[in-house]
């Protein structure tokens, strides 16, 4: 990556400059930065190698020029500028660009911030949207720099689930709050590493930016334990020649180690952040020799590098599917990575065998040797799991009787608020028969909706982080560690649905006395609160299926499939509905960089689910009425078990960011009307090598719906013409998107105030 610097004095900066009402709430609130690419220095830069930059007077967003994107290759390319010349530490600042895509597609654009350079780098998400090329769309949001490392801050714009798509920016802005904000670490609160002193080790996952400042006294305050969250992975122990390099790394562990912090060694092979070279070359994989070879020079090297610096190495991670259907067939249910097509199904074996014999050659015995994976608390993954750990350890056991090879079982616990309690509590039972420590590596847990929290989710958050450590000091003889993942929720890897205990500004989220206290929590939380239900609005009308996607389609309400049943989240769409005398209608667009329908089974392969209850009985079992209705990308329908009529009509087309499937759904047993309800739910299933990685829903988060429909959504049927156009629905629980005329015109005059400020500075740099 090479950015160049930008210089100060080339850029339209208006430091100090004060706005004044109404268009800031706060009077002190200053422009830093402004650029809206009407000058020929652009000052941003591609992150990558491919993308290409320019500025163009096709469209702008205010004046005549914006910035267009193109040629990118990868999710992480996009235009970034430097900014660390205009921040102050511990001071907030709000970002704003604007975005729009060059082709006809909907796809997440996200601005995000990196603070470091090299390996101890960390990357913050700020603002994700849905953008598409039919209007301008707004990334905005803040972020408080806690600490600077290297002299280097950027800001960029980047495509999560898109490696190409072309788009074009205009009018970034970044504006200080004036004074710092004076925030300090509340030292009042009793150290949590202290609290489970008898219990656990209490970890957390850092960079280089929590060994500083503030960041430092909190993590310093509750943790004893730490987990590089990227800086030991496989990819940064190499420089561009292939040789090794651990030069950013040893500033991070001399840093931990001065601080008295033990570490928790992540990870020596995974497929993910790894160099390809290491088992892949020219695109064709090495053979199994090479690739051995390569894997155990990397095993070798790294161990003996870090030695007892660790007190565990996260050997192998993530090699089990999700949800694998035969879970005594170990072998069969791994993940088909590059690691185990290039090497074969005893990779993982023999990864560990050599990591022993890295550690006793040494004199290094205590240093612990752990399996790590995600969706933990799925029961059939969990089963894998122990079956495979049960076999290589009885193999290791057969020449060394009495010994484990693998030590212990991490549960990474990237959890939401609809896991169920239950379901770790069996895996931990599970494990808890091989005779292994168990760690929980990765714990968060994610709200249901991005932004910011409510009260309500704020306890429902809290309350699972209650019960998960009731249950972990149960199971305290065996659980050797408890690791967060991400110090507080704006630097979390899922920052935008606040998944941590602290919030961000560094303070206390009732998750934190939860887990401070869980037994009095629980008490006083009978953990009776339902997860909130969706309400939607189905509109009325007839659509034409077909490759063409009728207009009509626009008057009924989007709704987001936006929560996540498990822990990765690779799918994502919108979903519309209408109804008639005839037909329930349902369009939803997904999202899908790759299409993959290569599973024997259909809801492994990427596919869209409708579930629908048409009486709202929310009834706990399917009756005539209830369907769970499928159709995979290429357009093969499906049912649920559990559903008796199948005579529906789909139709599937392809887009340039994946693809879309309208739906005609009978009524069975039912007679809709105005005002009607109806039990309703959206699932898209994305899969990836012939496995189901990622399930996104409208409604529901317990995975229930195919047996379940009181776990479905509702949807209200309404009549085209009380069904607004798209901008103001509705959330008709709360009322919320009624706009007041009032609030119209202040939001009209606030905007074209805007837009003439903006003019003006455009202007001003001629
Ligand atoms: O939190 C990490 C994030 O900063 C990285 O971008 C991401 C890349 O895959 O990895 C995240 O950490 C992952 C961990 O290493 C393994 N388990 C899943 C974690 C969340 O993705």
């Amino acid at each position: 990556m090479k950015l160049k610097k930008i210089k100060n004095k080339l850029l339209l900066l208006v430091m100090g400059m004060v706005l004044s009402a109404p268009l800031y709430a706060n009077a002190e609130e200053a422009l830093e930065l402004m650029i809206g690419f009407e000058e020929e220095e652009m000052f941003f830069e591609p992150r990558g190698e491919t993308e290409q930059l320019e500025r163009t007077s096709e469209d702008a967003y205010t004046g005549d020029y914006s910035l267009l994107v193109t040629e990118r290759s990868q999710p992480w390319n996009g235009p970034a500028v430097r900014i660390e010349e205009h921040v102050d530490v511990s001071t907030e600042y709000s970002f704003s660009v604007w975005v729009k895509l060059i082709e006809e597609a909907t796809v997440e654009l996200q601005l995000s911030t990196q603070i470091g350079d090299g390996d101890n780098a960390s990357y913050q998400t700020i603002d994700t949207q849905s953008v598409s090329s039919d209007e301008w769309v707004e990334l905005a949001g803040t972020y408080r720099y806690d600490a600077i490392v290297d002299d280097f801050v950027s800001i960029y714009i980047e495509s999560p689930n898109s490696d190409s798509v072309s788009f074009k920016i205009d009018d970034f802005s970044m504006q200080s709050a004036g004074s710092s904000s004076n925030i300090s670490i509340q030292t009042e609160l009793t150290p949590l590493k202290d609290i489970y002193e008898d219990y656990f080790l209490i970890g957390n996952a850092v960079s280089l930016a929590e060994l500083e400042g503030q960041r430092l006294e909190l993590l310093r305050h509750h943790h004893n334990l730490v987990t590089a969250e990227n800086a030991m992975k496989p990819e940064y122990a190499y420089n561009s020649s292939r040789e090794f390099d651990f030069t950013d790394q040893d500033r991070l562990v001399n840093r931990i180690k001065e601080e008295g912090l033990e570490l928790h060694g992540h990870v020596l092979v995974w497929h993910q952040q790894s160099p390809e070279w290491l088992h892949t070359e020219d695109g064709q994989l090495l053979s199994r020799e090479e690739a051995l070879d390569n894997m155990y020079t990397h095993i070798e090297e790294t161990v003996r590098h870090y030695g007892d610096d660790v007190i565990a190495w996260e050997v192998v991670n993530e090699a089990m599917n999700d949800n694998p259907r035969d879970p005594e067939m170990w072998r069969a249910m791994l993940r088909r990575s590059d690691w185990f097509d290039a090497i074969g199904d005893d990779y993982l074996e023999l990864a560990y065998l050599k990591t022993r014999e890295v550690l006793d050659e040494n004199g290094w015995e205590d240093v612990k040797l752990y399996y790590n994976d995600y969706n933990d608390d799925n029961q059939s993954k969990a089963s894998a799991i122990y079956y495979m750990v049960k076999e290589i350890n009885e193999n290791y056991a057969e020449d060394n009787p009495g010994e484990l090879l693998i030590d212990g079982i991490g549960m990474q616990g990237h959890y939401n608020s609809g896991t169920n309690v239950d379901f770790v509590r069996m895996s931990i039972e599970r494990f808890r028969e091989l005779g292994v420590e168990i760690g929980v590596t990765e714990l968060d847990i994610t709200t249901a909706s991005t932004g910011e929290l409510t009260e309500e989710e704020e306890k429902s958050q809290a309350l699972l982080y209650a019960q998960l450590f009731s249950l972990y000091k149960e199971h305290a003889d065996i659980i050797s560690r408890v690791t967060f993942w991400g110090l507080n929720d704006s630097t979390s890897w899922r920052a935008e649905r606040n998944p941590l205990i602290f919030d961000r500004d560094l303070l206390a989220k009732e998750a934190y006395y939860a887990v401070a206290n869980p037994e009095e929590y629980l008490a006083r939380n009978d953990g009776s609160e339902e997860s909130e239900k969706r309400v939607g609005q189905a509109g009325y009308g007839t659509p034409q299926l077909g490759e063409e996607i009728d207009d009509i389609w626009s008057t009924a309400e989007e709704l987001a499939i936006d929560r996540y049943q498990l822990a990765w989240q690779g799918a994502n769409g919108t979903g519309r509905v209408l109804w008639d005398e005839e037909n329930l209608y349902v369009m939803v667009n997904v999202d899908d960089a790759s299409i993959d329908t290569s599973s024997e089974f259909p809801w492994e392969q990427d596919s869209v689910e409708v579930f629908l209850e048409e009486s709202f009985e929310q009834s706990s079992t399917y009756e005539e009425g209830t369907g769970q209705y499928r159709v995979n990308a290429e357009g093969q329908e499906t049912f649920g078990e559990m559903t008796d009529h199948t005579s529906i009509e789909t139709v599937v087309t392809e887009t340039p960011t994946g693809y879309t499937v309208q739906f005609a759904i009978p009524w069975v047993n039912h007679t809709p009307q105005e005002g009607g309800r109806i039990g309703f739910d959206l699932q898209i299933n994305d899969a990836e090598s012939g496995n189901r990685e990622s399930v996104a829903v409208w409604n529901d988060l317990s995975g229930q719906g195919f047996q379940n429909p009181s776990v479905f959504g509702e949807l209200e049927l309404t009549r085209a013409d009380d069904s607004s156009t798209e901008s103001d629905f509705l959330d008709s629980e709360n009322g919320e998107g009624t706009n007041s005329p009032l609030i119209i015109l202040a939001g009209l005059i606030i905007g074209s105030a805007a837009a003439v400020i903006l003019v003006i500075m455009k202007r001003n740099k001629k």
